[in-house]
């Protein structure tokens, strides 16, 4: 009986210390700077604001695939278009993934598209 208690107890104690090497893991793991979101054939938020010299997270929250690349759609007709002081962008996703563009080195406005789906747009604001 006794020994019982004691193997429950000890079960408990690993339980709480993998519970909060979790947490510890999971917030190191939380992208610090801003994000820009993906839902399946667009993007969540049509613009974004980025400091200066930061990176941009884009997220895609669905398991579509996207490639994203510089330039915008006019309306149906990709135009490949990368500005000055840009920087270069050709990332593809396989959904349910997140990855990080720049460095942003350049004050300005800067277009982002999605090859595979027209009118996916994004307007990246460097300040
Ligand atoms: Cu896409």
């Amino acid at each position: 009986m006794y020994k019982k208690l004691l193997v429950g107890f000890l079960l408990c104690c690993v339980l709480t210390t993998l519970l909060a090497a979790c947490a510890v893991y999971d917030e190191a793991n939380v992208p610090q700077g801003p994000q820009a979101h993906m839902a399946g054939a667009s993007f969540i938020q049509t613009s974004v604001n980025v400091k200066k010299g930061e990176m941009l997270t884009l997220v895609d929250d669905s398991s579509a695939q996207h490639i994203i690349k510089n330039g915008t759609w006019n309306g149906n007709t990709p135009q490949p278009k990368t500005e000055p002081g840009a920087p270069t962008v050709n990332v593809t996703f396989n959904g349910n993934d997140s990855s990080a563009i720049g460095p942003f080195n350049t004050a300005g406005t800067f277009q982002l598209y999605c090859t595979i789906h027209p009118g996916m747009n994004l307007t990246v604001n460097v300040q």
